[in-house]
């Protein structure tokens, strides 16, 4: 297998809404450049880059996928990624090893809501932007509405440079606006395209389009704007380098026309990526943790810490070897497999390179790129490139390696808060070995799953980014790991508190033959601020109770606090006051004074008018604008607190506090009120009063529900 330099590599990230087409264009484009002999499809579940069996079952894809293909001496890398909400985030990974994000729109619906968001991504990385109107063979695809729809989103830097010839049906190829020629194809073909003229029909809409192209190329170009303005044109190969300049940097987000199942245009969509896409070499400087930055700019050569710091990581051959992990799989039947992006250096098969995320050595045997599946062997890679690697031992998504003499670090990624979470249960005892340990592999490839025992409630709880992550889950569960399992909507970790001052006696005395016992304290409570727990102050002085049995009071209140009052749940933020009491020689002891200070801690909470806390969640919704009014009345319904919205590109993002008992099924609701084109993320903000009218019910269905464990008076 070849290997190829930083300047013949372009890595790009397939990115859009779910549907609009992405690993159906990715099929076409692999073969297309011959990657394979058929075409692949997601509907037969041939597509390369869809080979998962959840994803072939779903028909939709679940993570990033990488696949190569060679096209004009170059290796291009595509990263087929999913466009449903509660998968985006790897789309967002999948921009990190990037240096263009290919960004596919449906020629019928236009921009959609995840459409935006991943738009925002690549945003937010400063990263080019190429756009491909894809599906136009479809009825009612519509190239005008689709590109207004585009300009509304994203401005006026939005230009074509393709034009469909015919639509829907009667789709037959394109024209180049920077050539000024015409490329045809045959429906299903080989995506390779017959030149031709122009069609007449066409020409003025053409000849308008391509000088709004060069015009806008020109812009902020004063060479270009006058060449333009004296010869009314500007030379082609002028016009290249300039229009490759300006998508480098951001200034135009270029507009292609394809078809990926139909394969028309798709050797156009290849050319322009060799000829247009940044290469790897380009990439700006790559942004490093703030504690290796000297220590990588420069091979250490810069005696200017400040400038080096500014300066980065360079994509480069001759730089420190500097891995940088995106991907990790982990299954029983393809392993361990570590996928990630060669930013500086050249890494060979064989060799030992240093994790500095988990401070290990890792030994890169069948070093290899993958083919959606498949993994082909390779004797090195260059800087630029991505690759992938087995077996590795303890290294995971977000991991920096490299050479040890020459430390490091990524930046790691911040993935999103999960939205939902359920209580797990396994549903034999034989699935209850299993579970934890088919759910921790699971978790070494799927950093958005969370799994953890809920301190309070005691329920195995597990979080994911919605309904169907969760789903996935389960599914893998079963069918890699044979466990089965039940999901329930978790328990609320309610718990209580006090609204006001007590004073309280607490008198534990009894005679029963022989040895008694005697235990006498007297307290003061008082309530605090939310969230700060319990503080126990001794405030007796001259030994009314000797000094070694006032932690015994202390253990009696905390222990009667965390069994409740009111319905069985914690209470928390409060203060006692130890003050006075009174012990008996003989009789005395560590027991005698506990009960002393539980019998203290249930008669203050008498008077110290106890309530409920609940907690209250930080609640992030995304929906399209026009779903905006219905969310935020249900957000109303459900106890929220509005307390922000923004909207962008048609989305609205709405901000909230809502309790945690209203939002159990949120998951499934926002899906059912939008269609499923909403997304949320929730997390623990605080804990607040339950209203008053609420909390009869609560205390009612606890007390049922726990009936054996209500105390019971000694
Ligand atoms: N008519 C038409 N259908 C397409 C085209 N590309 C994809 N599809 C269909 O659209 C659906 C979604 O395609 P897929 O590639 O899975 O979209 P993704 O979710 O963006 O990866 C599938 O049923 C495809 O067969 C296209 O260019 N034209
Ligand atoms: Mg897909």
């Amino acid at each position: 297998m070849k290997t190829y330099e930083s300047a013949n590599l372009r890595n790009v990230a397939v990115v859009g809404h779910s549907h609009s087409g992405k690993t159906s264009l990715t099929s076409a484009l692999l073969y297309t450049a011959g990657a394979t002999t058929r075409l692949g499809r997601v509907d037969d579940g041939s597509a390369m880059t869809s080979w998962d069996e959840e994803e072939i079952a779903r028909q939709m894809s679940i993570t990033a996928t990488p696949a190569f293909c060679e096209w004009d001496k170059c290796k291009i890398n595509l990263i087929d990624t999913p466009g449903f909400n509660m998968f985006l985030h790897e789309a967002k990974a999948a921009l990190i090893p990037a240096e263009a994000a290919l960004l596919v729109v449906d020629g019928v619906s236009g921009v959609e809501a995840m459409t935006a968001r991943v738009w925002e991504y690549a945003a937010e990385m400063e990263m080019p932007r190429i756009i491909v109107v894809n599906r136009m063979d479809r009825d009612r695809a519509d190239k005008d509405r689709a590109l207004e729809s585009l300009r509304n989103a994203f401005g006026r830097q939005v230009v074509p440079v393709f034009l469909p010839i015919g639509t829907e049906r009667n789709l037959t190829g394109v024209v180049d606006l920077v050539t000024m020629k015409a490329y045809t194809y045959s429906m299903g073909g080989n995506g390779k395209g017959k030149e031709g003229p122009i069609p007449a029909e066409l020409a003025e809409e053409a000849k308008q389009a391509h000088e709004a192209l060069v015009e806008l190329v020109a812009e902020g170009k004063d060479e270009l704007m006058e060449e333009f303005f004296e010869k009314g044109t500007i030379p082609e190969d002028h016009l290249i380098t300039a229009l490759h300049e300006a998508i480098r940097e951001d200034r135009i987000f270029p507009v292609l026309f394809a078809s990926g199942l139909g394969n028309i245009a798709t050797d156009h969509v290849l050319d322009f990526l060799t000829t247009y896409a940044p290469t790897a070499a380009e990439r700006p400087a790559v942004k490093l943790a703030a504690v290796h930055e000297a220590a990588a700019s420069g091979n250490g050569a810069s005696s200017n810490g400040g400038s080096s710091k500014a300066e980065g990581l360079k994509v480069s051959d001759s730089g420190p070897l500097a891995l940088y992990v995106f991907k990790t799989i982990s299954d029983p039947f393809a392993g361990h497999i570590s996928f990630f992006k060669v930013f500086s250096g050249v890494v060979k098969n064989d060799a030992t390179l240093h994790n500095f995320t988990r401070n290990t050595a890792e030994k890169f045997s069948h070093l290899s790129i993958m083919q959606g599946k498949t993994a082909t062997p390779v004797a090195e890679l260059h800087a630029g490139d991505i690759g992938a690697v087995a077996k590795l031992k303890g290294t995971l998504t977000g991991d920096s390696l490299g050479d040890k003499a020459k430390p490091i670090q990524f930046p790691g990624v911040i993935f999103p808060e999960p939205a939902i979470t359920f209580a797990i249960e396994p549903k034999t005892r034989a699935d209850e070995d299993k579970l934890a340990n088919g759910l921790h592999k699971l978790m070494e490839e799927d950093q958005m799953v969370r799994f953890f025992r809920d301190g309070q409630t005691k329920e195995f709880l597990i979080a994911g980014t919605g309904q169907q992550h969760i789903e996935v889950i389960v599914s893998k569960l079963k069918k890699r790991y044979h466990t089965e399992v039940v999901l329930k909507a978790p328990k609320v970790p309610y718990r209580e508190t006090i609204r006001g001052r007590a004073d309280a006696h607490g008198r534990h005395k009894k005679q029963s033959g022989g040895h008694g016992q005697f235990g006498d304290c007297k307290i003061k409570m008082e309530p605090m601020q939310r969230g700060t727990g319990f503080e126990f102050v001794n405030d007796i002085f001259g030994g009314s109770i000797p000094k070694n049995f006032i932690p015994a009071v202390e253990k009696g209140i905390v222990e009667a606090a965390e069994r409740g009052y009111l319905a069985g749940y914690p209470v928390v933020d409060f203060k006692v006051i130890l003050y006075a009491g009174s012990y008996h020689e003989v009789d005395s002891n560590e027991i005698s004074f506990k009960m002393a200070g539980r019998l203290a801690f249930r008669q203050a909470m008498e008077q110290a008018k106890p309530t409920l806390l609940e907690p209250i969640m930080q609640v992030e919704i995304s929906i399209p604008d026009e779903f905006a009014g219905s969310i935020m009345g249900d957000l109303n319904s459900r106890r929220g607190r509005i307390q922000g919205m923004d909207n962008k590109g048609g989305t609205t993002v709405v901000k909230a506090e809502v309790p945690m008992a209203e939002m159990l099924s949120y998951g499934a609701d926002l899906t059912s009120m939008t269609q499923g084109r909403g997304s949320f993320s929730m997390e623990m903000a605080h804990y607040d009063i339950v209203p008053a009218a609420l909390q009869d019910k609560i205390i009612a269905a606890a007390k049922a529900e726990r009936g054996e464990m209500v105390e019971v008076e000694e």
